[in-house]
């Protein structure tokens, strides 16, 4: 029986991505730059076996839920139509995220990218890092993403060929960020990020203005990231963060991920920054504040959140490598 095993670390957006120019083949609406995390890793097993009359899937010692199966199906059998047929093994796939899972932690990226990594050696369908990280697309967005490490941009590509919508490793400048997560609500997201995405693309008046600013704020964080001004990147970060969820909140029904907490969170960054610790606010599709720092800041921040927050988790993260096999 092939067997292949991957890791891949989760991604955090400094220039999101929310919504879809077409969800039948995942392109995204815009491009969109991000860090990968040197925490938190997902370790993906695909064991083929003919004996399965369908795939399975099992998270975290579970078996996984319907959604979250036929999401697996789907993809395997992208992977085994590109692997050169229908007719190849089903397979079983076995899960760990060190991560709570649905937490807007991207999970989703990290399982994705080490999903794609570890079918598409088991059924010996070779790809170059490109071509992988756009089939992982075809998973989830942000995947593509975690193929590769440190810092990343994701292309939007053409209509006319859903391959040349990858993610690229940008050259290192130098610039070295961590980032601290501040896990304020570990349970699963209530709306789901896809879902969201939809309404926002389909309902929000604010859209169409997302779509218009992202790509000059791409080119703005390049030239931040090359110049390594960290005070740059930490405001284009932050603002954009913003951006995003105030595009959600103009959907109907409005999208708030946001709760009290949050909003304290984001208080208590200012606060920081207020006093003379340089740091910047990002959220995703769920109520935890993650905060981009530099590497010699992070150790003081957690702390401040550990101590305005009582018992909630806080990571600290510096830049990750790519996804790779076992
Ligand atoms: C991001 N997020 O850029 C943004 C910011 C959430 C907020 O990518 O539908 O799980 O599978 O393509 O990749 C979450 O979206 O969505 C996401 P699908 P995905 O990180």
């Amino acid at each position: 029986m092939s067997t292949a095993t991957a890791v891949a670390h989760p991604n955090i957006a400094l220039i999101k991505y929310w919504g879809k120019r077409d969800a039948a083949v995942q392109l995204p609406a815009t491009g969109s730059l991000s860090f990968t995390l040197g925490i938190a890793p997902t370790t993906t097993t695909v064991t083929l076996d003919p004996a399965l009359a369908e795939d399975t899937g099992e998270l975290n010692g579970e078996p996984m839920n319907d959604k979250e199966v036929s999401r697996v199906r789907r993809f395997l059998d992208l992977v085994r139509e590109r692997a050169g047929g229908e007719n190849l093994p089903k397979a079983s796939v076995v899960s760990v995220n060190e991560i709570p899972t649905g937490a807007g932690l991207a999970s989703s990226a990290s399982g994705f990218a080490a999903l794609t990594l570890a079918a598409t050696a088991a059924y010996g369908l070779e790809q170059t890092p490109s071509e992988a990280s756009a089939l992982a697309r075809r998973g989830s967005g942000s995947a593509c993403r975690s193929i590769f490490g440190g810092l990343v941009e994701w292309l939007p590509g053409d209509d006319e060929d859903e391959l040349t919508s990858h993610a690229v490793e940008l050259p290192d400048s130098g610039l070295e960020l961590a980032l601290v997560v501040a896990v304020l609500s570990p349970g699963r997201k209530k709306i789901d990020s896809r879902e969201a995405m939809r309404n926002t693309v389909e309902t929000s008046p604010y859209f169409p203005a997302w779509v218009e600013t992202v790509p000059g704020e791409i080119e703005q964080m390049k030239d931040a990231i090359a110049a390594a001004d960290f005070t740059a990147v930490g405001q284009l970060a932050e603002s954009n963060a913003m951006r995003m969820h105030a595009s959600m909140l103009g959907a109907t029904p409005p999208v708030r991920y946001w709760n009290a907490d949050s909003v304290a969170a984001l208080d208590l960054v200012a606060t920081l920054r207020e006093e003379g610790t340089e740091c910047y606010a990002t959220m995703d599709a769920g109520p935890n504040v993650k905060v981009i720092c530099r590497p010699g800041d992070a150790e003081t921040i957690a702390e401040r959140f550990r101590a305005e927050f009582g018992d909630i988790d806080v990571l600290v993260s510096g830049h990750g490598p790519a996804a790779y096999l076992v």
